[in-house]
């Protein structure tokens, strides 16, 4: 089944379950931005629902979380003129069709997801059921707006598939053509960005550990800091990418200097290729420093405005129920429930 018919539409969230990190900037934040300039209606989403699957946080941490997303989006370059900017809860329509592909999709599709199983470790019968329906959410946050296209960082990919399988479903069961077969956007030389830590875990908000990520609220010292103490290996850097085979820690050093000096592997590499860490290391700390820090201190400027975020959050939800009402109504429609 084609996509064509439908409206070229970007969707993506992130969740405000904790600072926004370097993770989440270089692997989905950077091309949310570059959609915007092409051929797309874009939205984008803080997705507060997601994050009280894993832990119930604090009220008032999801209140300011949510709103220093807000900030972090619209920093990093997001404008409220070009795209939409929602939260979640602010479009109830997202919950409601979750609950429509919570009886879509199949409980052993669920039981293979990755993240869950990652997530709930060995204490999969204390975690909640939310924690397991998680896709089905994210999977209506995409097809409530009939998206075509999700930008994301590699470890959605597998969500993304099940959206897809969603949607086929779906249009198989009720003979329609009614929902996108989204396609993943996962671009650009940081799709995973690692733990500075351990080379072998992803980089995440919920982290207990501060050290292994760099936050974007981070200040100049901190960020020098834990690239400083960043766990790497004693040899020196080689001058091709084949020679970071085995090197995870180097890689995703290199990956993240290429991201944000937007060059490829190599030609970073052809560049540091033959230095030890001792003199990398401040180069990768002086970029980190020359691209975040002026979106940390934006950040700032507009959290002390947050009637200012409050206003834009509520303007988008309006937005974007022009279009998540009647996409819900005909799914109801074609469902069968009486209006
Ligand atoms: N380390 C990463 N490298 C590249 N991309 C990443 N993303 C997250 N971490 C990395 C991408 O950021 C988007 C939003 O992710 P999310 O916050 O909704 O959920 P997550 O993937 O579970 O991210 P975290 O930081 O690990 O959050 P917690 O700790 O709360 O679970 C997605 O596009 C994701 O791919």
């Amino acid at each position: 089944m084609s996509d064509t018919s439908f409206t070229p539409r970007v969707f993506s969230g992130i969740q405000p379950s904790g600072g926004l990190t370097l993770g989440n900037y270089l692997g989905a934040i950077k091309r949310f931005v570059s959609m915007q300039d092409e051929a797309y209606e874009t939205v984008y989403c803080m997705v507060d629902l997601h994050a009280i699957t894993a832990k119930l946080l604090d009220p008032k941490e999801l209140h300011y979380n949510t709103r220093e997303l807000a900030a972090g989006f619209i920093a990093s370059g997001i404008s409220p003129e070009k795209s939409i900017l929602i939260n979640q809860s602010q479009v109830p329509e997202h919950a409601q069709l979750a609950w429509i592909f919570n009886c879509i999709a199949r409980m052993g599709w669920m039981s293979r997801m990755t993240q869950f199983k990652d997530k709930a470790g060995k204490n999969a019968e204390k975690v909640s059921l939310g924690l397991f329906a998680y896709p089905a959410l994210m999977a209506a946050d995409i097809l409530i707006y009939h998206a075509t296209h999700v930008p994301v960082g590699d470890d959605q990919k597998q969500h993304l598939e099940l959206t897809r399988d969603i949607a086929s479903k779906f249009n198989h069961d009720y003979g329609v053509d009614f929902f996108p077969i989204t396609e993943p956007v996962i671009e650009g030389a940081a799709t995973r960005v690692m733990s500075l830590r351990d080379g072998s875990k992803k980089m995440s908000k919920s982290d207990p550990s501060d050290a292994s990520r760099i936050n974007m609220t981070d200040d100049v010292d901190t960020i020098a800091k834990k690239i400083r103490k960043a766990k790497t290996d004693p040899d020196a850097l080689p001058s091709e990418a084949a020679g970071l085979e085995g090197r995870v820690e180097a890689r995703n050093l290199i990956n993240i200097y290429a991201a944000l000096s937007e060059q490829s592997v190599d030609q970073v590499l052809a560049e540091v290729g033959g230095q030890q860490f001792g003199t990398f290391k401040p180069l990768l700390a002086e970029l980190a420093v020359e691209k975040l820090a002026p979106i940390s201190s934006e950040m700032a400027r507009l959290m002390a405005q947050p009637d200012e975020i409050d206003r834009i959050l509520a303007c988008g939800a309006a937005q974007a129920r022009e279009i998540t009402a009647p996409i819900l109504k005909k799914t109801y429609d074609i469902i069968g429930m009486v209006s």
